[in-house]
């Protein structure tokens, strides 16, 4: 959004104003007032004339103007209602130069896993990739994307979810043992099992001792059913939805549910987490750890030519995994799929 368009929101948000008080204010004719006020309307702005001057009756739900307005972290928004991939489009801004940079999308239509596996992605989710060119070797890379779990797993406990992060980067919700229908036999966390919430897909370009760019796609099932992702994850809706009915699973039929969360709001403390945890990279483990259910856990770790079991022990100041295996002992493993298994 531009800055006289930001501007003209701000004055608003106090009030009615005049067109001609406006048009001093900002330092622009009236007709470029006008113009404005016409665009921001275009994007959805309620924006009404009255005696008094124009007020701001009504902001749009979800698009991005509406995430830009009130958002308290450096980034652009750009936001497609439909995509391919918000991480190709993220690569794409990187080849122009662009950084800081958040890319969003009502729905990804080829929406990628880790591995190029498939990531489905219908409307109504929170798929977003995040630009950034940190100044740092890509040693530190993993950390972003742990500051991404850390920041949705926030997120989601701050609308009454109970987020936890499965390393490397996760983001479930434990299920109860009473509510153990659906859950994979296997997968268990401490208390039961976990049903996935969001995964965290981290790209990036640079040389030995630099980042040239990075892009963390976050993926979070929003506002829309279980049924319409893999077996074995969860959204937004359902757990508030299960929150609602005091923990019994009941499947609504309707597109929308008044247990949806509001994307925008969840969108911007999403950046502002997220930027908070990329300016302070030392608190990203420690923030980490205390959300994290694998640590202590008993996990099967799949690496590409081979696989690690044992207790889960510590994760290291780059976000590896320490496993004492049950074989070989002691084991660092810096990426790979997890899961959390029953204890033997
Ligand atoms: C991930 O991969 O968990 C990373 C997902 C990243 C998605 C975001 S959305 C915004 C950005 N744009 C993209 O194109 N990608 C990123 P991985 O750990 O490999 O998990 C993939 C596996 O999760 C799949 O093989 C399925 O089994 C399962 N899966 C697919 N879609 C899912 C969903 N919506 N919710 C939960 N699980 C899903």
């Amino acid at each position: 959004m531009n800055d006289t368009r930001r501007s003209i929101l701000e004055s608003l948000a106090d009030g009615p104003v005049s067109g001609p008080t406006l048009a001093d204010s900002l330092d622009v004719s009236r007709a470029a007032v006008w113009k404005h006020v016409e665009g921001l309307r275009e994007d959805g702005f309620e924006i009404e004339s009255g005696p008094d001057g124009y007020s701001l009756a009504g902001i749009p739900a979800y698009n991005g103007p509406a995430i830009e307005y009130g958002l308290e972290a450096p980034f652009s928004v750009e936001y497609h209602e439909s995509i391919a991939s918000t991480n190709a489009r993220a690569r794409e801004l990187a080849a122009d130069g662009r950084s800081d940079v958040a890319v969003l999308a009502d729905e990804q239509t080829g929406g990628k896993g880790r591995l190029d596996r498939e990531w489905s992605s219908p409307s109504g989710g929170i798929w977003v990739s995040i630009l950034c060119r940190p100044r740092v070797p890509p040693a530190r890379a993993p950390l972003y994307t742990l500051a991404a779990a850390v920041a949705t797993a926030r997120t989601a406990r701050e609308a009454g979810i109970d987020a936890r992060i499965k390393w490397p980067n996760d983001v479930v919700v434990p299920v109860a043992g009473d509510d153990l229908e659906g859950a994979d036999d296997e997968q268990v966390s401490g208390d039961g099992s976990y049903r996935k919430l969001s995964g965290i897909l981290t790209e990036m370009e640079g040389e030995t001792d630099r980042i040239q760019w990075l892009a963390v796609g976050i993926g979070i099932n929003a506002n829309f059913d279980a049924s319409e992702v893999p077996a074995g994850s969860t959204t937004l809706r359902e757990e508030r939805r299960r929150r609602a009915n005091g923990g019994r699973h009941e499947n609504g039929n309707e597109n929308e549910s008044h247990e949806d969360v509001d994307r925008r709001l969840f969108v911007q403390r999403l950046l502002e987490e997220f930027h908070t945890l990329r300016t302070d990279l030392e608190r990203v483990v420690p923030a980490w750890r205390e959300l994290t259910l694998t640590i202590g856990q008993r996990v099967r770790v799949e690496l590409p030519d081979e696989t690690v079991v044992g207790e889960a022990l510590e994760i290291t100041e780059y976000g590896g995994l320490v496993v004492d295996d049950d074989d070989a002992g002691r084991i660092m493993v810096s990426a790979g799929d997890c899961t959390h298994l029953r204890p033997v």
